[in-house]
């Protein structure tokens, strides 16, 4: 069959509006494609809730890629393995299983592959710029192509309705800076405010990431390394198990809030 230019735009052009429209309204609403926003994705998606990813840059994983200083291996704690493990990712213990270490290309793969798998649709190239608040509650998100924003294009965004969003854009806080900037001092943490990460001490660092993955915001839950610099905690440097229990973890807590209000 001949091959028509305008069939195959048509293609892109119906299918892609299909899913972007029916991802108006959600239950939970992602910001970012690091570890611990594709593991919360998966999670979520495996209870059969409705769940999109927004990520700014066109490939999705975040810092999952660069390993540690651009070696590209991933390593993990037991607990950390037992959920590379669950997905299907090969992990070999290092100095007889006092923690175990993954290919980072081969992380970022499956952990994207499964969260798509599950039913979780990954928006790449979109950027969060704002959020929705009602009656003091963030109730959506606000949306605009990235590369209206690497242009310095004055394009208004588009809007998109869920139940809950989850704040995974790793360092950056990038939801939470806009919400302070709009809100002011509104945040669940000691000031109100994103606190901030301190210098690197990776045994801490881990156990409290998982600790500070809650809801910082009527609506808003933190996972990953915004949850850890929100609450003011140490970085763990090269180390990515915290990330994807945090995923794990804001999941669960989101599953059990939309069960108990169905
Ligand atoms: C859409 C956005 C926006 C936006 C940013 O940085 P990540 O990998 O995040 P985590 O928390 O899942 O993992 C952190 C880990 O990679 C890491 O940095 C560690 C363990 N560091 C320790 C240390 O000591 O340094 O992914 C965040 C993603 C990225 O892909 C961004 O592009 C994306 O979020 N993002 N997406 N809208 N406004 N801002
Ligand atoms: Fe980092």
């Amino acid at each position: 069959m001949a091959l028509d230019e305008i069939k195959i735009s048509r293609a892109i052009i119906e299918r892609y509006f299909q899913k972007l429209t029916n991802y108006l309204e959600m239950d939970v609403a992602i910001v970012g494609a690091g570890p611990s926003g594709l593991m919360a994705a998966y999670k979520l998606a495996s209870e059969g809730f409705k769940v999109a990813v927004f990520e700014r840059r066109m490939s999705i994983g975040g810092g999952i890629w660069g390993g540690g200083m651009m070696f590209n291996e991933i390593v993990v704690q037991k607990e950390g393995a037992r959920l590379l493990k669950e997905i299907g990712v090969r992990t070999e213990p290092w100095n007889g299983g006092e923690y175990y270490t993954a290919d980072a290309v081969e992380v970022a793969c499956i952990l994207a592959a499964k969260c798509v798998q599950a039913g979780a649709k990954i928006f790449n190239l979109i950027m969060v710029e704002d959020v929705m608040v009602r009656d003091n509650r963030v109730v959506g998100l606000v949306l605009n192509w990235s590369a209206t924003e690497i242009a310095g294009l004055h394009v208004d965004p588009l809007a998109v309705r869920a139940q809950y969003v989850v704040e995974a854009t790793g360092h950056e806080t990038a939801v939470l800076q806009v919400m302070q900037k709009k809100l002011g001092a509104a945040l669940k943490t000691e000031t109100g405010k994103v606190i901030g990460e301190k210098s690197m001490w990776a045994e801490v660092a881990e156990s409290l990431t998982v600790d500070y993955t809650r809801e910082v915001y009527p609506g808003v839950f933190v996972t990953g390394m915004a949850a850890n610099a929100t609450f003011g905690a140490y970085r763990m440097g090269p180390i990515f198990g915290g990330m994807l229990l945090s995923g794990e973890k804001v999941a669960q807590l989101i599953t059990e809030r939309l069960r108990k209000e169905s």
